[in-house]
């Protein structure tokens, strides 16, 4: 019998690219001139655009599985409209990408990377490093108190934080206090993480007002998506010094990441690495893997993103 045909969607990680090259008739985009009517399925992560003109492409498409729990990637209109199947990777990263929000936070606020730098270039023998902020104490913000952004709260506490949040829709039985918009949120912290969905019903939500809200000892910590920040006003409000500093995993436009910030000493850049363990990167493979097989079976899927239970 013959194997389905899966489009991977660069880039993959090595191991995720290999494994459906061992699993399945693998194509890669290039082969799409002469193979695009055998796809039945797409592997994607999120830097590898699913658009409607690729989708439009693939007369016989049934299923997109997303290697990620964002999938802002995706044209999931087109999908949708087509009756493809749609699966993205929730819950399995959650403690990992919590992590990184709390070390972004603990970084600017403590000065890990500057202090490491003092000691590096060898000037301690000849000064003491200045004393840094404290999070313990601290009140932080919560810009999405969803799957991720609770495992941050639960951290946030047991580091000695008062919580407060954000979301369209109070979250019942939490024990954080709800501001009625991000703004208010903003003006109520000391500093803000950031972890909605991208997509079009958040772009630019955090604006030079919610940036001025958090104010000059305010830190934000972006570990959603570059488009929930308008990257712009968060340079200019650093450089000026109405924002205190930020940590950010994520950026506009990814892998480019402006000289503007890269030139500032109260940000810790990562490389969008928020769910970049061995272990989450396992389970998010495993479980892209396994809405796939799932679907190629039975039609069904794991984790179907909530857009097609709504349907
Ligand atoms: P989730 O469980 O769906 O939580 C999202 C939260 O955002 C919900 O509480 C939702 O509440 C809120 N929200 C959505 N739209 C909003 C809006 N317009 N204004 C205010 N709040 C809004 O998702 P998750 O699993 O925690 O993941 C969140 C996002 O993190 C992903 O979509 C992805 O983009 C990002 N992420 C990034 C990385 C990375 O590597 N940096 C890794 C994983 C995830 P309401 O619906 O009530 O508004
Ligand atoms: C990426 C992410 O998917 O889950 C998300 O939404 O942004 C990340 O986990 C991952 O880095 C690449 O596949």
């Amino acid at each position: 019998m013959s194997r389905p045909t899966i489009l991977r969607v660069p880039p993959l990680s090595p191991q995720l690219h290999d494994t459906v090259g061992e699993r399945y008739d693998a194509v890669d985009p290039a082969d799409l001139a002469t193979r695009a009517a055998d796809v039945v399925g797409i592997v994607s992560s999120n830097a590898g655009r699913v658009g409607g003109d690729l989708i439009a492409s693939l007369p016989n498409l049934g299923v997109i599985a997303n290697h990620g729990v964002g999938y802002d990637n995706i044209d999931v209109s087109a999908a949708l409209a087509r009756g493809i199947a749609v699966s993205n990777t929730p819950e399995v990263l959650d403690d990992a990408v919590a992590e990184t929000a709390i070390a972004l936070l603990l970084a600017v606020r403590r000065e890990v990377v500057l202090a490491d730098r003092f000691v590096r270039e060898g000037r301690w023998p000849d000064a003491q490093y200045p004393l840094t902020a404290q999070v313990a104490g601290s009140h932080v913000g919560i810009l999405g108190l969803g799957r991720i952004g609770q495992a941050v709260a639960t951290r946030l506490v047991a580091l000695g934080c008062t919580v407060s949040y954000h979301n369209r829709h109070r979250v019942d039985d939490v024990p954080y206090a709800y501001a009625a918009s991000p703004v208010e949120l903003a003006a109520a912290v000391d500093s803000l993480v950031v972890v909605v969905p991208g997509g079009a019903s958040t772009d630019a939500l955090v604006d030079r007002e919610v940036l001025d809200a958090l104010g000059p000892d305010g830190v934000l910590v972006n570990v959603a998506r570059g488009s929930v920040v308008d990257q712009p006003a968060l340079v200019a409000a650093l450089q000026d010094g109405r924002l205190g500093g930020a940590g950010l995993d994520v950026y506009a436009d990814e892998p480019n990441v402006p000289a503007e910030l890269t030139a500032l000493d109260n940000v810790v850049l990562l490389p969008h690495v928020a769910s970049g363990t061995h272990l989450t990167r396992a389970a998010m493979r495993d479980l892209t893997l396994a809405n796939l097989a799932s679907w190629l079976d039975d039609g069904t899927l794991r984790t179907p993103i909530p857009e097609m239970s709504a349907q």
